[in-house]
C-alpha cells in the first residue's frame, strides 16, 4: 500500500499527538502526587489543633468557695458572700466536661472533693478532689480540676478535712 504524502503527515500528526497526551497525563499525574505528600502534614496538624480548642472550650467552668459561716457551721457557695451550709446543688449534664475551680476564703484549711456519700470519711470518685484531708487548701488558696460523670444520679461534694461535713460543708450534685 503506497501513501500519499497528505496521508504519511497525518499519521505521524496522530502519533505526535498520542505520545504527548502520554506525557501530559503522565505529568499531571505526578504533580498532583507530588503536591498531595507536600500538603498532608500540615492539613493533619491543624485538624489536631481545631480538636484540642473544641476540648478545651467545652470545659464549663463553676467557681465554687468554701468558708466558715459561724464557729459550727461551715459551707460553699458559689459566690464568697453566699456560703449556705448545705451547699448549693450543683446540675450537670451526664458527659459533660466541668472544670471546677475551688477557692478556700474561709480562715481554715478546706477542700472539695465529689463523693457518692455526703459523710466523713466518703471517698472521692475518680479522684475528682482538690486538696486532700492530709493536705487541704490553706486560707486564700484555689484549685481546679475537670470532672465528668457518665452515668446519671445524685452525687455530693463535701470537705474531706475530718468534721467539716458534720459541720454542714457539703452539697448535692445531679447528673442528668
Ligand atoms: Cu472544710
Amino acid at each position: 500500500m503506497k501513501l500519499s504524502v497528505a496521508n504519511e503527515v497525518f499519521l505521524v500528526s496522530i502519533g505526535f499527538a498520542v505520545v504527548l497526551t502520554a506525557i501530559l497525563v503522565g505529568a499531571i499525574f505526578y504533580v498532583g502526587a507530588m503536591s498531595g505528600v507536600a500538603e498532608q502534614p500540615p492539613t493533619k496538624i491543624e485538624e489536631r489543633q481545631t480538636t484540642q480548642q473544641e476540648t478545651a472550650q467545652a470545659a464549663r467552668e463553676i467557681v465554687i468557695y468554701g468558708g466558715e459561716l459561724s464557729p459550727s457551721k461551715y459551707g460553699f457557695g458559689l459566690s464568697p458572700d453566699e456560703i449556705t451550709s448545705p451547699g448549693p446543688e450543683l446540675r450537670i449534664n451526664v458527659g459533660e466536661l466541668i472544670r471546677i475551680i475551688f477557692k478556700n476564703v474561709g480562715s481554715l484549711p478546706h477542700t472539695w472533693a465529689a463523693t457518692n456519700e455526703a459523710k466523713e470519711g466518703a471517698k472521692a470518685i475518680d479522684n475528682f478532689e482538690i486538696g486532700s484531708a492530709t493536705k487541704p487548701l490553706l486560707s486564700n488558696e484555689e484549685g481546679s480540676i475537670t470532672i465528668k460523670f457518665s452515668k446519671p444520679g445524685e452525687y455530693y461534694y463535701i470537705c474531706t478535712v475530718p468534721g467539716h461535713v458534720t459541720l454542714g460543708m457539703w452539697g448535692k450534685i445531679v447528673a442528668e
